[in-house]
């Protein structure tokens, strides 16, 4: 294990990485201070990776010398691409990067795009040519981008022409844009491309040279840039896919997270790639849309989240599933209601895995016979964690703390001076309330602030949520702390209601004898609001701070 925190507080950060091989030294200039960054392991064998690492060099020009050109590689609504054939798309776009635009190693491309096949090729063309990614979601607004181009001090875009817009409304947007899926206009990549049919070498670069500034989906203040190494991007491909879900070349992976969130960069472009496997990857998927397209391309592993499960449950009768052996669900806990119902409609146990944007993907999770229902699972191989109190020292079985982790991969904010919340003594804090059992299990009971404290009791939302969710009336639902004078904070439940059942007092009434039936009573949700629809991230996330800031118009049962 290395321990990069040795190094003085003044000393360059570059003193524990080997030379950098970017004409462009931004990133390198703009890691955390050494003392700020968490330890890094690389105790597998699979995870000592040579000085020089290009890791698109890794995950396809060696799939095609290898002699599986012609394997699939990605699968989209109109395309097709063996690993020949994208390899093919990928040099072209590199060669447009560098001679066209004229960008030098180092640089940073931002990109924007729905999942599919030309997104995938350009996001893979960003680091093949040395440069850097920066993949922004789709749904994100002229300002947002503003401030992410910014923040990377971007140098140029390549933008899905239907997402063209914002681009063009964006403050300070970079000279340098072209768009892709669109009009063959004077911006259009693709007439570009068509003048470089020679292959594009990869671009020199250092195992530990910035390759990926992966944007988390913050809920408050300027969102953090995570930066991500070559041999990072390895290193989950070699961590969780291939200890816990197992992976081979006949797999089809399928799912609904963006290309621009690690969860789906990993689970469906990378993963795929790096065991010749095949990525299906589709725009606007919807729990319908999910399950026909299961059943048309024979996906063999399913990534998406908690709530896209439990609303495919009840559908999943009507398509053929026989494909598909693995289901991931990440992105935020699951329910086990939704564990529950997922595997009596598919057969399937639920493979849980928690990931992070800092951590790049998946570090706690178990598969198979090691699943446990209620816990996340284990550090997947590679990772180490433990639960950490108030003043950063462990705690055993049973005693409900901070979740730390560290392995091959970890945070590096990108200037940013929130580095020292999230690292610790090397430890990585993802902001999780986590328990571990005797047996080394791990069980999340909710963020680190969102934990509601009512009259002296620590309650976590996630429990009175996982019960409110067996109940027949009830959609979806979040449960949060609204302050209260009398008890400091009181549980309130925000609930969707299956079509059919009335938001009045008597449902209300009936949910919280529920719960006090289910668990301890002084968990049930004094307050219950009904909504028509949870509010949520693009990636799933239950933004329970609008549940919070949300209107005053509860439906309220006397205590
Ligand atoms: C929460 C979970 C309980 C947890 C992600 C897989 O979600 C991902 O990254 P983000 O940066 O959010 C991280 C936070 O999300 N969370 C994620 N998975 C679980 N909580 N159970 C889970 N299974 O609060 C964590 O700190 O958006 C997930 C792969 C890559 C990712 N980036």
């Amino acid at each position: 294990m290395t321990r990069l925190t040795t190094a003085p507080a003044s000393a360059p950060t570059a003193a524990a990485l080997s030379p950098s091989a970017y004409q462009d030294p931004f990133a390198r200039a703009h890691l955390p201070p050494a003392p700020l960054w968490p330890d890094f392991c690389f105790d597998l064998p699979e995870l000592a990776y040579p000085a020089r690492l290009n890791c698109v060099a890794a995950l396809l020009d060696a799939q095609v010398a290898a002699g599986g050109g012609d394997r699939v590689a990605v699968i989209g609504e109109h395309a097709r691409w063996s690993y020949r054939q994208l390899q093919q798309q990928v040099d072209r776009i590199a060669h447009v990067l560098r001679e066209d635009l004229g960008l030098v190693s180092g640089n940073r491309v931002l990109l924007r795009g729905a999942n599919n096949p030309m997104m995938a090729a350009c996001i893979l063309a960003v680091l093949k040519a040395g440069c850097i990614a920066v993949p922004t979601m789709p749904l994100l607004r002229a300002a947002e981008l503003g401030t992410i181009a910014n923040k990377a001090q971007v140098d140029a875009v390549l933008c899905a022409a239907s997402l063209r817009a914002e681009i063009d409304a964006m403050p300070a947007a970079p000279a340098r844009v072209l768009f892709f899926n669109g009009d063959a206009d004077s911006a259009a990549l693709e007439a570009r491309m068509a003048r470089y049919d020679a292959p594009f070498d990869a671009a020199d670069s250092a195992a530990d040279d910035v390759c990926l500034i992966s944007f988390t989906s913050g809920t408050t203040g300027i969102p953090k840039g995570t930066m991500h190494f070559h041999r990072d991007v390895l290193a989950i491909c070699d961590c969780f896919p291939r200890h816990t879900l197992g992976t081979g070349a006949a797999d089809i992976f399928i799912g609904t997270p963006p290309l621009a969130f690690t969860f789906g960069l990993g689970g469906l472009l990378l993963f795929p790639l790096r065991f010749g496997a095949a990525g299906v990857l589709l725009e606007k998927l919807t729990p319908e849309t999910l399950l026909a397209a299961i059943a048309k391309y024979r996906a063999t592993v399913c990534f998406t989240a908690p709530t896209f499960y439990r609303q495919m449950a009840p559908l999943a009768a009507n398509y053929d599933l026989s494909s598909l052996t693995r289901s991931v669900s990440a992105g935020e806990a699951l329910p086990l209601a939704t564990r529950q119902s997922w595997q009596e409609a598919t057969g399937l146990r639920m493979i849980d895995g928690i990931g992070a944007t800092e951590l790049l993907h998946i570090f706690i999770s178990a598969a198979g016979d090691a699943i446990r229902p209620g816990a996340t699972g284990k550090p997947v191989p590679g990772y180490q964690a433990c639960i950490l109190d108030h003043d950063g020292k462990p705690v055993g079985p049973g005693v409900i703390g901070r979740l730390a982790v560290k392995g091959p991969t970890g945070c590096r904010y990108l200037a940013d001076p929130r580095q020292g919340e999230y690292v610790l003594d090397g430890w990585n804090l993802t902001g999780d309330a986590y328990e571990m059992d005797a047996d080394g299990y791990f069980y999340y009971r909710s963020r680190t602030d969102d934990m509601i404290i009512s009259a002296g009791y620590n309650i976590a939302g996630a429990e009175v949520e996982d019960v409110l969710m067996r109940h027949p009336a009830v959609a979806e639902c979040g449960v949060i702390g609204r302050p209260d004078e009398e008890r400091g904070q009181v549980v309130e439940a925000h609930v969707v209601l299956r079509p059919g059942f009335a938001p009045d007092a008597a449902m209300a009434r009936a949910l919280q004898d529920y719960v006090k039936a289910a668990i301890a009573p002084y968990k049930y949700p004094r307050a219950v609001r009904f909504l028509d629809k949870l509010p949520r991230t693009e990636t799933g996330k239950l933004q329970r701070f609008k549940l919070r800031a949300s209107s005053t118009t509860d439906l309220k049962t006397p205590t």
